[in-house]
C-alpha cells in the first residue's frame, strides 16, 4: 500500500496512551498485561477504509512522547492533515505538555486540524478524578477550535468515534464525491496481512 490519502499524527507526553489508541483502532486490541514499552522515535500504521465503495487510506503516525525525541518528532508531523493530541485524563503534567504541542503545531503546521484527546477514561473512579476538570479542558479545546474526545483504549470508548470524525472532516474539507453521511455507513477492512495494517512499533 503506497498511497496515503490522509496523514494523521499522534502527539502527547510519554505514557499517555498514544500507541494503545492506535493499537485499539487498527487491531482492535488492548494488552493490559503488556509491560509498558516506550515508543522510540515513531511507529507507523496504515488503515484502508471503505466509504461507499471508495477507498481512503489513512496513514497513522505514532510518535514518541519522551522529551528526548521531541526534535525528531517534528519531522513526522510535517504534512499531517490531522493531529490527535493526547493527555492522560488524570495527569495535569501531560495536559500541560499537550498544550505545548498545540502551540508548536499551530506555529509549524497551520493546515493541520487538531483533535484534543483525554485518554484512559476507564481509570476514573470515585477516588480518582479528572485533572484538570473536564469543563476546563472543554473550554480550552473550544478556545483552540479543536474537537475534544474522552477515550479509553482499554474499553474502546470513543476510539472508533474519534477516527471516524477525522475521516468525516477530511471528506468534508476535500469536497470530493463522498458525502459525510456516507462515512456513517463506512465499512472497515481489517486484513492485517495484506490490505490493512503494517503496524511497526519502535521504528
Ligand atoms: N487503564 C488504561 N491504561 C491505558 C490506556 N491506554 C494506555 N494505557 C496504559 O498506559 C501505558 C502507556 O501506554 P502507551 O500506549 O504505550 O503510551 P504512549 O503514549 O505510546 O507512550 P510513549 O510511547 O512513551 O510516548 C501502558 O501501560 C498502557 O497499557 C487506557 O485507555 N486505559
Ligand atoms: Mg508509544
Amino acid at each position: 500500500m503506497n498511497r496515503v490519502d490522509l496523514k494523521v499524527v499522534l502527539l502527547g507526553h510519554e505514557a499517555v496512551g498514544k500507541t494503545s489508541l492506535l493499537e485499539r483502532y487498527v487491531n482492535e486490541r488492548f494488552n493490559e498485561s503488556m509491560d509498558y514499552q516506550i515508543t522510540i522515535a515513531t511507529g507507523f500504521a496504515a488503515k484502508k477504509i471503505d466509504v461507499n465503495g471508495k477507498q481512503i487510506v489513512l496513514g497513522l503516525w505514532d510518535t514518541a512522547g519522551s522529551e528526548r525525541y521531541r526534535t525528531m518528532v517534528r519531522v513526522y508531523y510535517r504534512g499531517a492533515k490531522a493531529a490527535i493530541i493526547c493527555y492522560d485524563i488524570c495527569d495535569q503534567l501531560s495536559f500541560n505538555r499537550a498544550k505545548s504541542w498545540v502551540r508548536e503545531l499551530r506555529s509549524q503546521e497551520e493546515g493541520c486540524k487538531i483533535y484534543f484527546c483525554a485518554t484512559k477514561c476507564d481509570t476514573i473512579e470515585k477516588e480518582k478524578q479528572p485533572v484538570p476538570h473536564l469543563d476546563t479542558v472543554k473550554d480550552y479545546a473550544n478556545g483552540i477550535q479543536s474537537k475534544f474526545f474522552v477515550t479509553s483504549s482499554k474499553t474502546g470508548t470513543n476510539v472508533y468515534e474519534l477516527f471516524q470524525e477525522i475521516v468525516k472532516d477530511f471528506i468534508q474539507d476535500s469536497k470530493n464525491t463522498i458525502t459525510p453521511e456516507d462515512v456513517v455507513n463506512l465499512t472497515q477492512e481489517m486484513d492485517n496481512k495484506r490490505n490493512c495494517c503494517a503496524f511497526l512499533h519502535n521504528r
